[in-house]
């Protein structure tokens, strides 16, 4: 298990390599390049001087979080074969700088979904919330505003301004669409991507759909075991895995996150994994809460323990954290609360291991 850090580059973090370099427990970061607009191919250039930033900091660079699918892909649209083929050239290029694992999603239009970004909390820590309700009254693009004014003036990776131009006119497209359908052009996609990423050795991750149910009509897919076994089924390579998110998966109830980890991790279908803690207020409606266990509703020892006894030897980040402290940082992503959920998960992997040993 190697425990990482997201981090954004290009003066676009407030938390600096040297910082996370500081942290106890973090090997490397999860990055990408953030200026590159969806569909267009990473430079090999550009990616080895980011490799060699981050290497140079003393940290590890074998993760990138995300490299984002064009919606014509997911579309179906016939020109999604151009933009396949820049995806398969990056693939390449990340993996002449060693990179070992591809988070991306294959949500439609929206990328991860909030009402409020920086929500106050009872201790006066802000956090990222979910009403539904209000996320159904928002106009979809009055809610990239509602988040924008949110973000402390730094990007939010997947509501890039290019794809919002465009939000209401994809929301209607995909009104149409079956979810076969939807499905189609994801093996389409993955059955052109995954034998370049087997020859690169480089596992591809996609993470769930956040939240994960659907939303204005839209296809969502990666949101319980069901549907997860139908996603790997598509494409049965050992490249083609799942950034299991807790958070995401565990917005609902009714996913038993302990049992999914043990059942697609012990089959080495996980190659990342994002941690954190959520507390709902209704079956629908939740905060994002401290990583401990007693925080929120997730048992994120028994999350940690599955992912150990299934043999899980990827990553792992704390993923979005609360902003404590009086911090100001991108929504989700700043060092502290995230520094405090990376060291308790990294205490439940110390104490797991050594329980284990004692034990034999
Ligand atoms: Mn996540």
């Amino acid at each position: 298990m190697k425990m990482i850090l997201r981090w954004f580059p290009g003066g676009d973090d407030s938390v600096t390599l040297e910082q996370i370099n500081q942290t106890p427990g973090i090997s490397g970061v999860a990055t990408c390049l953030p200026d590159i607009p969806v569909g267009e191919i990473w430079p090999l250039q550009r990616l080895i001087t980011l490799k060699e930033m981050i290497n140079a900091a003393g940290l590890e660079i074998e993760v990138i979080e995300s490299v984002n699918i064009h919606e014509d892909i997911k579309k179906g649209l016939p020109s999604r074969d151009k933009y396949i083929e820049n995806y398969i050239v990056t693939i390449n290029n990340l993996s002449k700088i060693d990179i070992k694992c591809l988070c991306y999603n294959f949500m439609p239009v929206i990328d991860w979904a909030r009402s409020d970004l920086a929500f106050s909390l009872a201790d006066g820590s802000t956090a990222m919330s979910y009403r539904h309700e209000q996320v159904l009254q928002m106009d979809p693009s009055k809610m990239a505003d509602v988040m924008m004014n949110k973000a402390q003036g730094y990007s939010l990776p997947g509501w890039e301004p290019e794809r919002l131009k465009s939000m209401a006119m994809d929301i209607e497209f995909y009104q149409s669409m079956t979810t076969d359908d939807y499905w189609a052009n994801m093996k389409y996609f993955l059955d052109a991507v995954i034998p370049h990423a087997e020859k690169c050795d480089l596992k591809m991750a996609i993470h769930p759909d956040d939240p994960p149910w659907p939303l204005y009509g839209l296809p969502k897919v990666i949101i319980n075991s069901e549907k997860i076994r139908t996603f790997l089924s598509l494409n049965d390579s050992s490249y083609n895995g799942l950034t299991l998110c807790t958070g995401s998966l565990g917005a609902n109830q009714d996913n038993d996150l302990p049992a999914m980890i043990r059942e697609f991790s012990s089959q080495g279908k996980v190659p990342f994994a994002h941690i954190r803690n959520i507390k709902h207020l209704s079956s629908l409606d939740f905060d994002e809460s401290a990583h401990i266990s007693e925080y929120g509703d997730l048992d994120i020892f028994e999350i940690v323990r599955a992912f150990h006894d299934s043999g899980f030897n990827g990553y792992i980040r704390p993923d979005h954290g609360r902003m404590i402290w009086g911090e100001k940082a991108r929504p989700g992503y700043g060092l502290y609360d995230r520094a405090l959920g990376a060291n308790y998960i990294y205490g439940l992997w110390e104490a797991i291991s050594k329980m284990k040993q004692s034990s034999v």
